[in-house]
C-alpha cells in the first residue's frame, strides 16, 4: 500500500460545528497529499472559501410528490458509491452519526458485490447532538446503535460526548471503543488583532439561533446585566429563536443595544475586537464557535454543560456558570464589563489555551494517525 489515502469525507453543509470540523479536516488531508472527496447536498460554506485541492461532490436528492421530504442522504451514499468505484477509497469519514454514518455503511455494503476496489474502512466522528438529541431518540437509537457497532473506529470531539456515548450505547467498553479526538482551529486565520479592542464593552455569539443555543435566554442576561451601562450584545447567525429574541430584547427595553447581524462569514475580524464571546446552550458537546474566539484572544462567557469545560477553564481563559443560573450569567456579563482589564488578562489566556491544547496542526495528524491505524498501517 502507498502512503497517499483515498478519503471520502461526508458531513452536513452547516455554516458552523460539524460542518467546520469536516471541511478543515479535508483541506488539511488533502494539502498534505491525500486524495480527499468531499461529499454533502450542499458545499459547506468553509469550503467554499477556501482554494484546497478538495474534490467536492453535491449531491442532492430528487423531489417527487410520493416523498413527504427530499432523501438527501440517498443521493449522497449513492455517489459516494459512484466514486467508489472509480477511485477506491480506503475510508470513508463520517460526521454527524445521522444520516452519514448509515450513508457510509450502506457504501460499504454495496461495494462489497463490485470486486474493482475492496470496501473502505469507516470512521464516523460524533460530534453532539447525534448522540445527546437525535441519535439516542428511540426513533433512531437502534439504527444509531446498529451503525456505530458496524464502525471500524468511532471519535467523538469530547470526553464528555465520548462518556454520554458509551452511556447510551456501549453495554462494554470493549465492544464499542470511543477515542477523543478535539476540535481544533486555524490559530493563524483566528488571530487576535493588531487594533484596539471595541471601546464600548460588547458581547458576541455566534450560532444557528435553535433552541438548544438558548439565545432569548441570553438576551435576558444581557438586559439584566446592561442596566444602566451602554454594553452592546452582537448576536450572529440566524434561526427559530431569532424572532423570540427580538421580543425578549424589546421586552427588556435593550433592543437599542442588541445587533442582529445574520449570518456572517468573516468571523476573525469580528470576534477579534469584541470583549466577551456568549455561549448559553443547554447541550453543547464542545463548543467550537467559543474556541474560535478564543484562538482570536477574545475570552468566554458559557453555561458549565458539556465539554464546553474541557476548552475554557473556569476563572482564567473565561468563565463558567450552571446552566439554570440566569442571575449569576448576568452576573458574569456585568464583572467583565466592570473590569475590562480582568476580561483583557482572560483573553491572553484564552489564545494561550487555542494555541497551546487546540491548533490544527496538532490534532490533524491524530485523525491521520488513526486512517493509517483502521488500514492496518503504521502510525
Ligand atoms: O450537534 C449539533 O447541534 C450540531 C453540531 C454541528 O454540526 O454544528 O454541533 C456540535 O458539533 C460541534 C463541532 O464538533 C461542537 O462544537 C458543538 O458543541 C456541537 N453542538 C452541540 O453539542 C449542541
Amino acid at each position: 500500500m502507498n502512503d497517499r489515502m483515498c478519503v471520502g469525507v461526508l458531513c452536513h453543509p452547516t455554516y458552523g460545528g460539524s460542518g467546520v470540523v469536516a471541511s478543515e479536516l479535508a483541506i488539511s488531508m488533502a494539502r498534505m497529499g491525500h486524495e480527499v472527496h468531499l461529499f454533502s447536498h450542499e458545499v459547506p460554506p468553509r469550503l467554499a472559501r477556501s482554494s484546497g485541492p478538495v474534490e467536492m461532490h453535491v449531491a442532492r436528492g430528487v423531489p417527487y410528490p410520493l416523498f413527504t421530504s427530499t432523501p438527501h442522504d440517498l443521493a449522497v451514499t449513492s455517489k459516494v458509491l459512484e466514486i467508489h468505484r472509480q477511485r477506491g477509497f480506503d475510508i470513508l469519514h463520517a460526521h454527524y452519526a445521522l444520516p452519514h454514518a448509515v450513508s457510509a455503511f450502506l457504501a460499504r455494503e454495496a461495494s462489497k458485490s463490485y470486486t474493482e476496489h475492496p470496501p473502505p474502512r469507516v470512521i464516523t466522528t460524533l460530534h453532539g447532538t447525534d448522540i445527546t438529541l437525535v441519535g439516542n431518540d428511540p426513533a433512531y437509537a437502534p439504527l444509531t446503535e446498529h451503525v456505530l457497532r458496524a464502525s471500524d473506529a468511532i471519535t467523538a470531539v469530547s470526553h464528555d460526548l465520548a462518556a454520554r456515548t458509551k452511556e447510551a450505547f456501549c453495554q462494554s467498553a470493549l465492544s464499542c471503543p470511543v477515542e477523543v479526538v478535539p476540535n481544533f482551529v486555524d490559530i493563524n486565520a483566528f488571530s487576535p488583532s493588531s487594533e484596539p479592542r471595541r471601546s464600548v464593552p460588547t458581547f458576541v455569539h455566534v450560532s444557528n439561533f435553535r433552541s438548544v443555543k438558548r439565545v432569548p435566554w441570553l438576551v435576558r442576561a444581557f438586559a439584566i446585566a446592561a442596566t444602566g451601562t451602554n454594553a452592546q450584545l452582537v448576536l450572529v447567525g440566524d434561526g427559530p429563536d431569532q424572532p423570540e429574541a427580538r421580543r425578549v430584547a424589546n421586552e427588556g427595553g435593550v433592543q437599542e443595544q442588541v445587533t442582529f447581524l445574520g449570518e456572517r462569514d468573516i468571523l476573525p475580524s469580528l470576534l477579534a475586537p469584541m470583549t466577551a464571546f456568549c455561549l448559553t446552550s443547554r447541550e453543547e458537546s464542545f463548543g467550537l464557535s467559543a474556541l474560535e474566539a478564543m484562538s482570536c484572544g477574545t475570552p468566554v462567557i458559557s453555561t458549565d454543560v458539556g465539554g464546553v469545560s474541557e476548552v475554557v477553564e473556569d476563572g482564567v481563559s473565561g468563565v463558567l456558570c450552571a446552566a439554570d443560573d440566569l442571575e449569576g450569567y448576568a452576573r458574569a456579563m456585568r464583572g467583565v464589563i466592570d473590569d475590562r482589564e480582568r476580561a483583557e488578562e482572560m483573553g491572553l489566556a484564552a489564545r494561550e489555551r487555542a494555541v497551546g491544547t487546540f491548533a490544527r496542526e496538532a490534532v490533524i495528524p491524530r485523525y491521520e494517525a488513526l486512517y493509517r491505524r483502521v488500514l492496518g498501517k503504521h502510525p
